[in-house]
């Protein structure tokens, strides 16, 4: 072993003891915003971000935006400015599969709609029977069922999931359309993701996600804050729904929740959180490095 080796290990066990000390205590603030319209957006390439780096949503933001399980993609802009990018994905879901109550119905994927300046909505596989029809035989007509065409818990209860490039907080969600009640239900996840369809409201629990809350009459002006509720909560997967009391909490009032969601806001706080495996090793080497590059330069003036 060498002295760069040693020295190297050495600074990884200190790195490693210390906790947070490659950590910068910097908060990240992000707003991501969307006002297409169209089925599907009839400029899919402009909201695309370029680069990505979560491959999730992988083949799903096409130009063909006409099937169920479609996803789309969001870059957020970030304070301070030019600082981390965070990329927002969205996906669609219902319970819409077999069961025999709300919190047993199988998750299938839904179509997520465009609306423009009023948001996103989700257009569910009900094509009638007893639960209001939503989509078409063959696939979604979102364009024919107003006001399922929302985000809404009359029938099934349609969520969104969210999922980002990284760990955040979700502080706001921007509701720009509702109708008759604006009541909504945010999760999050920990640990690790697995696809929601086939499970059932009752068992997201299992899968690890955790109730956060339930939120009344949260279209207002601007992002309704959930701050409060989410704070010390750092996930990269978020779901947000029509009030959805097959995941826990008080069932709420009688009406029907009906809302499209136009945006999110989220936070980071580095010093909160543990870093990922491979976040640390890439922290440590560079720190290793630095310090390496630093002790070479005081070596070489002690020569000097
Ligand atoms: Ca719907
Ligand atoms: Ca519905
Ligand atoms: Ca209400
Ligand atoms: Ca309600």
């Amino acid at each position: 072993m060498n002295l760069k080796r040693i020295f190297v290990t050495s600074i990884g066990v200190l790195a490693l003891g210390s906790g947070g000390l490659v950590q910068a205590a910097t908060t990240y603030n992000w707003t991501w915003s969307t006002t297409l319209s169209g089925n599907p957006p009839a400029d899919n390439t402009t909201w695309t971000p370029s680069t990505t780096t979560g491959d999730w949503c992988s083949g799903m933001n096409s130009a063909s935006m006409s099937t169920y399980g479609n996803c789309a993609r969001f870059g957020g802009s970030e304070t301070p400015a030019g600082s981390l990018t965070n990329v927002l994905q969205v996906k669609a879901y219902s319970n819409t599969g077999a069961g025999s109550s709300q919190s047993t119905y199988d998750i299938e994927s839904a179509y997520l709609a465009f609306w423009g300046s009023s948001g996103m909505g989700v257009v569910n596989r009900n094509t009638g029977g007893s639960d209001p029809p939503e989509g078409a035989t063959g696939g979604p007509t979102p364009s024919s069922t107003s006001p399922e065409h929302s985000i809404d818990n009359n029938g099934r209860y349609d969520m969104i999931l969210l999922t980002f490039d990284r760990a955040v907080s979700l502080t706001g969600v921007d509701i720009g359309w509702s109708e008759n009640d604006s009541d909504i239900t945010v999760m999050a996840l920990g640990g690790s993701y697995s696809e929601l369809a086939g499970k059932d409201y009752g068992s997201l629990a299992a899968a690890g996600w955790s109730y956060v809350g339930h939120f009344a009459n949260a279209d207002v002006s601007g992002a309704y804050s959930i701050a409060s509720a989410t704070q010390g909560i750092e996930s990269r997967y978020w779901l947000v729904g029509a009030r959805n009391p097959a995941v826990g909490g008080a069932s709420g009032d009688s009406y029907k929740d009906y809302i499209k969601i136009k945006g999110f806001t989220a936070t980071e706080k580095y010093g909160n959180k543990v870093p990922e495996p491979g976040a640390m090793s890439i922290a440590l080497i560079a720190l290793a490095s630095g310090a390496f590059v630093t002790l070479r330069r005081r070596s070489r003036r002690v020569a000097d």
